[in-house]
Order: structure tokens, then sequence, then C-alpha cells
């Protein structure tokens, strides 16, 4: 044990006491974008990090995957834990199955300390490319790492802002394994959905058969959580990308709490409100089973069928 973490000052915790949702998750949802910070005493933060959060530990998470009514768990390294994905597999091998991970590894990364990874539930790496979480390795060590991983089966979840698409989107064409897109590609939500840039990203969608992680609202909306202020629903600025998206990829869409929301500053989302969300963009019981289940049980625990 060593000495907890102090926060970046201004740190927002994660909502302590989420609304139950009044939408139910089909059996067998997953929650396909998480995190686990900590407990720093335990499993302390990497020293290159650009942000020290609050704690947020395997035992709440799955307290709210129980609360959500999700089954399942992806839970993503977060860059506060830089390539020490100690605390994110200690989470994902206490799940019982219930949970897959998605490491950050340097270019160095041994083949035996992959397949460890891949024993313990990872199936994945992640490329981030926001400049205010990471130095991005340059493009040559990604694809080395891109290729180490190949032979495991494993994909790249790739994280940018919309854009930046135009510059990156030659890079990802070449990644040989297949793409799975945090949050939408991060739009711009006053963009016209049928404008330029959201055409370009789902025109690379297209081509790369690539799966897309429906997921962030909180981090893309511009009016903001409208819901707390009497609206009928919570960010519904992001509700026409949203449904864009689903409707023209039903078949390679994700959904993720983002919990525990890192570094958002104006205000922490109820996790029950952002789940009462989901049919304002998959209103059908089939589109709802597609994004919930049949489509991130293939993607993660592909010898099920759902
Ligand atoms: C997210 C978003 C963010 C942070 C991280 O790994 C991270 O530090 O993912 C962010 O600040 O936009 O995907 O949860």
């Amino acid at each position: 044990m060593t000495t907890p973490a102090v926060k970046s000052p201004g740190w927002l915790d994660w909502y302590p006491d989420p609304s139950a949702p009044r939408f139910a998750m089909p059996t067998g949802a997953v929650d396909a974008h998480c995190h686990v910070f900590g407990p720093s005493d335990q499993f302390p933060f990497a020293d290159e990090r650009k942000y020290t959060p609050c704690d947020a530990s395997k035992d709440q998470l799955f307290a709210l995957r129980d609360h959500l009514g999700a089954t399942r768990n992806v839970i993503v390294q977060a860059t506060c834990h830089g390539a020490d994905n100690t605390a994110m597999v200690d989470a994902v091998e206490a799940s019982s199955g219930t949970a897959r991970g998605i490491a950050t590894v340097r270019p160095d990364v041994t083949d035996t300390e992959l397949r460890t990874l891949h024993d313990a539930g990872v199936r994945g790496v992640r490329f981030n490319f926001l400049r205010r979480l990471v130095d991005t390795a340059p493009e040559s060590e990604l694809l080395t790492i891109a290729k180490r991983i190949e032979r495991l089966g494993w994909h790249i979840v790739i994280y940018f802002e919309g854009q930046d698409l135009a510059d990156l989107e030659g890079f990802f064409d070449t990644l040989p394994v297949p793409i799975v897109i945090d949050h939408m590609g991060r739009p711009d939500v006053t963009a016209p959905v049928d404008g330029p840039e959201f055409d370009r990203f789902l025109r690379f969608v297209d081509r790369n058969n690539a799966w897309v992680k429906v997921s962030c609202p909180e981090r893309l909306t511009v009016i903001g959580p409208a819901a707390l202020h009497g609206e009928s629903s919570a960010y519904i600025d992001v509700v026409p990308f949203e449904r864009k998206v689903v409707d023209e990829f039903p078949d390679s869409v994700l959904w993720g709490s983002d919990w525990p929301h890192p570094n958002l500053t104006d205000h922490m989302p109820d996790d029950g409100l952002v789940v009462d969300r989901i049919p304002l963009f998959a209103p059908t019981p089939e589109l709802q089973h597609k994004l919930l289940v049949a489509n991130p049980t293939r993607l993660y625990w592909p010898n099920e069928t759902a």
C-alpha cells in the first residue's frame, strides 16, 4: 500500500447515487466502455499521467453494473495508469469472466506479457490521439504493436477527436486488425449531422468495417444535461449523431457508460439517466439487443451466441 494520490484541482468525482434506470436493458447487456482508477493506495497512478482522478474501484464498477441492469463490462485502460495494466487486469480477473479488458502496451512488450494479458481476459489495445491525455507514440511504434497483437486475434480501440480524422485516417486504414472507435469519433455536435465532417467519419467506418461506441454524450454535448432542468431527456443535441450511427451500422455499434467519466469539468452525469437515453437512438427492441447484447458478445465473447 502507498499513500493515496491527491486529485487534480477541480476534479469531479463520479455520481454517488445514480437513479434506477426506467429503461430495462435486455438480458446479457454489456457496458463496453468503462474504466477503473486505482484505488491509488493499491494501484498507484503512472508518473507520466496528465491527470490524477478520484478512486473508482472494481467493486464500485461492478455495483454500478448491477444497478444499471447490465451483465458484463469491457474495462478500458485509463491513461492515468499509463502502460501499467495491473488495476485493469485485477478487475477483469476478479470478474469471474464477466469482464474483458483493453490494455495499453509499449512496442517492447514481450509475447509472454501479451499472452498473460490474453489469458487474463484482455482482447485489445487502445491507441489514444488526444494530446491532453497522452504523448501519442509515433505511428511506426503503433504499427509495431498492431502487428504484434494480430496473432492473438485482438483489436485496436482508437480514441481521437472528429477534427483530427482527416489527418489520421490514412494511418488507421493501414491497421491490420479490427478497429473499435471510441465515442463516435467525438464529432462536433454543433455541425450538421449530414455535413462533411460526420460524413467523413461515416465513410471511414464503412470502409474499415469498424465497430463504433455510441457513448459519452456527456462529453460531446454543448447544451448539457437538460433533463436536470426539466427537459424530457439529457444531452438531446447528441441524439441525431447517435441515431445516424445506429441506423447505418446496426450490427457494429456498441454502448458504454464511460464510468467514472474522467475529466468532465462542468457536471457529472447520473448514470441512470444515461441509460434512460438508450431508446432515443436505439428505438426498437431489435436494435437495443444488437447494441447492448449481440454485437458486444460477438466481439468480446465470440464463442457464445447471443
Ligand atoms: C474516456 C475519455 C477520457 C479519458 C480517458 O483514458 C483516459 O484517461 O479515456 C477523456 O478525458 O476524454 O474515454 O473515458
